[in-house]
Formats: C-alpha cells, structure tokens, sequence
C-alpha cells in the first residue's frame, strides 16, 4: 500500500514536470498549454524561477503529501470501526515541541532564499537609463528624459491589425518600449489615474503604477527580443486591454531609434497621440469621454442629457 502510493505519487510528479519541460515556451509571451513559469531573460527573473521552482514546489510537495498521508491514515485506522474505543489522554511534550519547531526551521530556511531575492531586486546596478511609465485608463505612456523623449502613447493594437502583423493580439501595443540589450533601465512607474501595475513576466517585474507616487523598479535583458507584459491592478472596464511590448534591440538600433525620434521631435509627440487615438479600440471611449464629459459641463442645461443617456 505505502509502495503503491509512493509510485503514484512519483508517477504524477514526473508527468507534472515533463509535461512542463515538453510544452516549448515561447519567450516573452504565455504559451498555450503550459503549466510552467515563463521563462526569464534577466538575473531577477531567473532567481524568481530557481526561488519557486527549486525551492519552495519541493517543499510544498512534500508537505501537502505528508498531509494527506497523515489524514488517510486516521481515516482508515481511527475510524469508528477500526477503533471503538479511543484513548483518552491528551497532550504529549515531543510532538508539541516537534510540530512547533519543525515548520519554525522550514520557515527559515525558506526566509534565507526569499530574502536574498528580494535584496537582489533592491540593489539596482547603476542604471544606463531611465524610463518613465505612466498608466491611464487605458494605455500606457513613455516618456525617455534622459533621451529627451517626450512621453508618447502606447495603445493596444487592434485585432485586425495585430492579425496582419502575426503578433499576438491583447499583448501587442501600436508604440513599444524600446530599450538596449545588457544595460540596466530603471523604469519609474506612476498612475495618472486610478492605480495600475506594470508587469513584465520574463523580466520578473511587477510594479504598482499609483497616481501621485512615484515607485520604481529596474530590468537588464540579456537577450535581443519582444517581450509582452499587461496591467496587473484591476483598473476599468479595459484594464485587460492596455498590453505592455517591449522591444530589447542592440545598442546601435537603439542609438538609431533614439535619433529617429528625437530628429522629429515637434512633430512626434501629436502624431503618436493622434495615430494611437484612431487605432486604439479602447481609445476613441478614454478620448470622447472627457469631452463628453466636459460638454455638459459647459452647456447651461445639464438635466436634458442624462434622460438621453438612458
Ligand atoms: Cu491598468
């Protein structure tokens, strides 16, 4: 009976993990049917990976087995049946002391790990950049001061486009970050609105854009690519429609991006704001509604519009 559980349990770990390792992960985006984390393309991330995965699903495993383990067999040896009459004493000083201080050890030697990481997401190296991310209801927007870049829109990409384009829909955005390979970027993350989160799984950051702070939080990817992120803080009705795409060119594309936007630099600005502003399914609602908002305001007759409105 022990051997025979023993092997299903090992039996259903094996297909657990294979089935992860056998699902190919796409970097930089979920991947359908994966159970696995994302995988990481920055030191902190794969820390996070190596924390959860090494660390603490072993030690969940085996807990939640001992657990069950324990249960069934009350279950089977001290039911009514098995065991008419219970015993009658209570307390004993060995297992209190052991139960109490075993977990208190687990705890600590998880604390070790879990406390490395999170000094490690503290130390921000000396950063090669600064990014400003702003979130609205319901895009994101950029701004580079230490590039001289304005802040421009990030809108999703509409779903006609984002098929044309072969980019996956809801995480592909209308303007991306852009940002050099292996160089630290600081990102300062505020709300202008209601609060939003920016998260970016492969960089493992997840950072709470609150309107009137400033938080911030850092990344250094060590691999060219696209990497998508969304809002994570419930934020409105298309809080799942302001995606997050980052592009990690080579220092020389960056150089070029950089001029590119700074070289039309009056222009650019309205352009992006405008291009976003027809694109974006979620955009004309954030552009008309201020207006609309603002209209009645103005007009003198403010009872008409709201029987209209229903
Ligand atoms: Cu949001």
């Amino acid at each position: 009976m022990r051997a025979l559980a023993t092997g299903i349990a090992a039996g259903a770990m094996t297909a657990f993990w294979s089935a992860a390792a056998f699902a190919a992960d796409t970097v930089g985006q979920p991947t359908n049917g994966a159970i696995d984390l994302q995988p990481g393309v920055t030191p902190l991330r794969d820390d996070a990976i190596f924390f959860h995965n090494i660390i603490l699903m072993p030690i969940i495993t085996v807990i939640t087995l001992f657990v069950l383990a324990l249960l069934i067999w009350c279950v089977i040896r001290y039911n009514r049946k098995s065991n008419p009459i219970p015993a009658r004493w209570s307390h004993n000083t060995v297992v209190e002391v052991v139960w109490t201080l075993v977990p208190v050890l687990i705890l600590v030697f998880i604390s070790i790990f879990s406390f490395r990481l999170l000094f490690n997401y503290n130390d921000m190296p000396k950063p090669y950049m600064t990014i400003k991310a702003t979130g609205y209801q319901w895009y994101w927007g950029y701004e580079y001061p230490d590039q001289k870049i304005p802040e421009f829109v990030s809108n999703i990409l509409p779903e006609d486009q984002a098929k044309a384009k072969g980019v996956p829909y809801k995480l592909a955005a209308t303007t991306p970050l852009v940002v050099p390979v292996n160089q630290t970027v600081e990102v300062l993350v505020t709300g202008a609105d209601v609060i939003h989160a920016f998260a970016v799984p492969a960089f493992g950051i997840i950072t709470d854009a609150v309107p009137g702070k400033v938080n911030h939080t850092w990344f250094k990817v060590d691999r060219i690519g696209t990497y998508y992120g969304s809002c994570r803080e419930l934020c409105g009705v298309d809080h799942a429609f302001m995606p997050i795409e980052v592009k990690v060119v080579s220092q020389a594309d960056f150089d070029a991006w950089v001029a590119s936007k700074t070289k039309s630099k009056p222009a650019a600005a309205p352009t992006a704001n405008a291009a976003g502003a027809a694109t974006g399914s979620a955009t004309p609602a954030a552009a008309t509604a201020p207006a609309a908002a603002t209209a009645p305001a103005t007009s003198t007759p403010p009872a008409p519009p709201a029987p209209a409105a229903h």
